[in-house]
């Protein structure tokens, strides 16, 4: 493989900082995938899983202490504290390296560095972009060859000999005390020591493909998003794309692979986890999937909830943390409704139901996207899907309604800043703690996100048609702790509504957050939901939303000045729409 000069210099820098005893290029074929398959089963970072019923499928348990982000060792490092923001940790680029340089001065002594040149967008695509990073840890090796496209690809990609976002990861010791997951977003660079663990060490996805791609994004102006992206098809064949952020672990890839329950309806999937997005010359948003793997959340994931879920990860994949069952079998809660006997947890220890569940919480599949029933045959496609509608949706028990729709595009920029959410276990910490999440990007903004939101308005007038954008809430729950809606492939008649708005066809009716369906507008056919429970779960309450919005204006109080105007002017607005 031929490579730039300023490649072969970046990565002869991170051999001699590190001491690999030896460093390999890789190439992203078959048979390196099965070599290091065939090593890591030797070595015991892989079991095997049955291979009649999951065949070419392993399991891997990563350390105990690293089975999720931990943003509070993730910095943004800049040379000025405020163009990283109030939201983000930040660290001065020399004072980042000199921590990490000590965690990462020979950390891979006794261990093989590997290259890897990764392409992270549709090959032939001009909004695609390069990579290269190394790393000491073979499971990552083989899960960036299922998220991204290694080798060649990517070397022909670069559009100069600097043109690439380099990557230094190394496992170090594993300890939560010598992690650090650094992006220096002015000299296209990322540093992770410490984690094995998803976004943390898998750079192509949260370091480069939000954090450093959102960051360049706004500088040439375009779109970095933590999205699906989605095309829904209606009975006559015509389809509709959305993108949609959700925070982590909060329903992306679950809505991006819904089975339809209306009849001829069907959702495509295009991307599950990131969406890059810009405008083309006739002032269209598009949208294409940098990656090209599921790094997907397993618990819950049943033949009820998400089929074709299930039907992706019969080969080929690679779990992480699961169960497993005496005949080989991945296993997590949710999957079946009663836990088979005989499982060892996720540590490998035999389980007991007192023990807790057996599978971690944050316990993934990582496998290709094109093993998806549901992939959309232009997944690829160089040139993106235009986008007519956006999705903004989080995890919020109270308050915010099942969807309503935004009045304009500055609207839907406010409704998308003014997102809070209940935290899961994608991130190490408190789980079910309400937090700020703006766009689901609060983790992965590599900027000021009153910036952010600027960039963000600036698009509205780029755009000859703004797609609509939506506001949406699959997790309120009634007085007894239910969810008031059925969600999973129900929400096809959320995204049917959006459609027939897109076209005009929908009814809704005006409130104070935007437009709600109608008594009716929404299709409920053959679904056993009372019209009390419905608009329960549309309810939006003027003293739980003007509380809502205190909370708002609190967070917003950070920016200062920096604040977009518009936003301000908006939320104010809201205020007085209400009442407040
Ligand atoms: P990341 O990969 O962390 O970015 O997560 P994600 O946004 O792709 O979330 P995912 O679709 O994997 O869903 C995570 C959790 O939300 C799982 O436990 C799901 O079962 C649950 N979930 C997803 N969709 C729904 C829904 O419509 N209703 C309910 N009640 N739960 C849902
Ligand atoms: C998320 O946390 O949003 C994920 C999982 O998609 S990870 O890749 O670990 O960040
Ligand atoms: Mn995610």
């Amino acid at each position: 493989m031929s490579v730039t000069s300023v490649v072969e210099k970046w990565v002869e820098e991170a051999a001699s900082l590190t001491r690999p005893s030896r460093t390999v290029w890789c190439d992203g074929s078959k048979t390196e995938y099965e070599t290091l398959i065939e090593a890591m089963l030797r070595d015991g970072t892989l079991l095997a899983l049955d291979s009649r019923s999951y065949p070419n499928c392993y399991l891997h348990r990563s350390h105990p202490q690293d089975v999720a982000r931990t943003e509070q060792l993730t910095f943004i490092c800049t040379r000025e504290r405020d163009d990283a923001g109030p939201t983000n940790n930040w660290m001065a680029p020399a004072d980042a390296k000199a921590k990490a340089g000590q965690y990462l001065r020979g950390s891979m002594r006794g261990r093989t560095m590997h290259v890897i040149p990764y392409l992270m967008g549709p090959a032939g695509s001009a909004a695609s972009r390069v990579g290269v990073m190394v790393t000491d840890s073979e499971y990552v090796v083989a899960s960036m060859h299922i998220m991204t496209r290694v080798g060649q690809v990517a070397i022909q990609h670069m559009r100069g000999d600097a043109d690439f976002i380099a990557g230094l990861h190394s496992l170090g010791d594993l300890s939560p005390d010598r992690r650090l997951i650094l992006q220096f977003p002015e000299e296209k660079l990322v540093w992770s020591v410490g984690s094995g663990y998803g976004g943390n060490a898998l750079l192509g996805k949260k370091c480069h493909a939000l954090r450093l791609a959102s960051w360049q994004a706004r500088q040439e102006g375009w779109l970095a998003e933590h999205m699906l992206i989605i095309g829904v098809e209606d009975p006559e064949g015509r389809v509709t794309y959305f993108g949609g952020a959700m925070p982590s672990a909060s329903g992306k890839t679950n809505l991006s692979m819904v089975e339809s329950r209306l009849p001829g309806w069907r959702v495509w999937t295009l991307g599950d986890d990131i969406a890059w997005m810009w405008v083309d010359a006739r002032g269209q948003l598009r949208a294409m999937n940098p990656e090209r793997g599921v790094f997907g959340v397993a618990p819950n994931t049943s033949p009820k909830t998400n089929p074709n879920a299930i039907a992706m990860v019969r080969s080929n994949t690679i779990f992480t943390n699961v169960a497993v069952t005496p005949s080989g079998e991945p296993w997590w809660e949710g999957l079946t409704p009663e836990p088979p006997t005989g499982l060892t947890d996720w540590q490998g220890r035999p389980w007991q139901p007192s023990q807790g569940p057996a599978a971690h919480p944050n316990s993934r599949f990582t496998v290709l996207v094109c093993q998806c029933p549901s992939i959309a045959p232009n997944w690829e496609d160089p040139e993106g899907v235009p986008i007519s509608g956006l999705i903004f949706g989080s995890r919020r028990t109270g308050v915010i309604p099942l969807v309503f729709e935004a009045f304009d595009w500055a609207h839907g920029v406010f409704l998308g800043s003014a997102m809070s959410t209940e935290t899961t276990a994608a991130i190490t910490g408190k789980v079910g703690v309400v937090r700020r999440d703006p766009m689901a990007m609060i983790p992965f903004c590599g900027y000021n996100m009153a910036d952010y939101f600027a960039h963000w308005l600036a698009m509205g007038p780029r755009l000859s048609k703004p797609p609509r954008i939506f506001r949406v809430n699959w997790f309120r729950r009634d007085g007894d702790g239910k969810f008031l809606w059925p969600g999973y492939g129900e929400n096809v008649r959320i995204l049917k509504w959006m459609v027939e708005r897109i076209r005009g066809t929908a009814r809704a009716e005006e409130r104070p957050i935007g437009w709600v369906p109608a008594p009716g507008a929404l299709d409920t056919s053959g679904l056993d939901v009372p019209p009390s429970r419905l608009a329960e779960a549309l309810r939006s309450d003027a003293g739980e939303w003007l509380k809502a919005l205190d909370e708002l204006g609190e967070f917003y109080k950070q920016f200062g000045p920096r604040l977009p105007e518009p936003i301000a002017r908006t939320f104010a607005e809201t205020r007085r729409r209400f009442g407040g």
